[in-house]
């Protein structure tokens, strides 16, 4: 794993694992909580499975958050759960199932894990009787906006995302190998997911990548199998997206290289994308303020 990526891909990996480490933790709302700055959590019956969300404003244009690979709203999107625009905005949260507080069921990664998170995120806001909704997508949670909106176009209104991959490649395979084995984990980065999952994660994390590692001639050839098309993602649907989308790209990223945000760009029409030469894979923690100024300008 590390000693596959020599020299440079350890340097990778560890600004990696540095980007992995959690958001900020947002308090539950209590009784006292201010009118019109709490956040509230509840769960939600959708598809089978109780869905855990966190909710923060009062605006008419409703934003859904969607978090990365383990992630839930309270690990992911602690600065913007707090800061985007109150009046604007109702801002959502959600923990897809098995992630967060949407367990039980254990999290599975079946070959249409993402089509099943996007058709469970569409089916949330329908859920919580918002007509139409935008979309702010990290990493896996911008691979499952991309796919909610090129399968349900009219019910998206616009979209931001960032930190997406829409098929895998060698150099993706191998980046992904190196994160692959919890155990060589920092313990910071280790601790609060293990703490959240149990030893479960590693299971998770191997699952996951065994699925996503299509493109590496380490993948095994069932995997391959089981998702059908090898190295591909969501690359076939993005010619369907018909939302105005911003794509957001960190040049610092050491998890997901320029060109699959310039490919995102070439394939989603009319798509802008916006370079953070000092971003990373965690830009909107890291640059909380920029990166939320940006997001409120694109969606009003
Ligand atoms: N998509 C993963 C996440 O949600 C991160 C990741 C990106 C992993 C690219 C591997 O090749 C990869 N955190
Ligand atoms: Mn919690």
């Amino acid at each position: 794993m590390v000693a596959v990526l020599g020299d440079r891909g350890v340097l990778r990996l560890r600004l990696l694992l540095s980007a992995l480490k959690p958001g900020i933790h947002v308090p539950r709302a209590g009784p006292a909580a201010a009118f019109g700055t709490s956040v509230t959590s509840a769960k939600v019956a959708v598809n089978g499975v109780q869905l855990h969300y966190q909710q923060t404003g009062e605006g008419d244009h409703a934003v859904l958050l969607l978090p990365g690979m383990l992630g839930s709203g309270e690990t992911d999107f602690g600065p913007q759960l707090k800061n985007l625009n109150k009046k604007l905005f109702t801002v959502v949260a959600w923990d897809p199932r098995g992630y967060g507080h949407s367990r039980p069921p254990d999290r599975d990664f079946p070959a249409d894990f993402f089509e099943r998170d996007a058709k469970d995120a569409v089916d949330l806001m329908k859920a919580l009787k918002f007509k139409k909704v935008s979309l702010l997508g990290w990493s896996d949670g911008a691979i499952t906006a991309l796919i909610a909106a090129a399968k349900y176009p009219s019910y998206i209104h616009k979209m931001v995302i960032w930190g997406a991959n829409a098929y895998v490649t060698d150099e993706d395979s191998m980046i992904y190998e190196g994160i692959r084995d919890v155990s060589k984990w920092s313990e910071r980065t280790r601790k609060p997911l293990e703490a959240l999952y149990g030893l479960e994660c590693n299971g998770m994390i191997s699952a996951h990548c065994s699925l996503c590692l299509l493109g590496s001639s380490n993948s095994s050839a069932s995997a391959s199998q089981v998702a059908g098309i090898t190295g591909n993602i969501c690359r076939h649907l993005l010619p369907q997206v018909q939302c105005p989308t911003l794509i957001v790209h960190g040049e610092k990223d050491p998890l997901v290289p320029r060109f699959h945000a310039d490919f995102i760009h070439e394939h989603v029409k009319g798509s802008r994308l916006h370079l953070m030469p000092e971003g990373k894979h965690n830009l909107h923690l890291r640059f909380a303020d920029e990166f939320n100024k940006l997001a409120e300008d694109f969606l009003q």
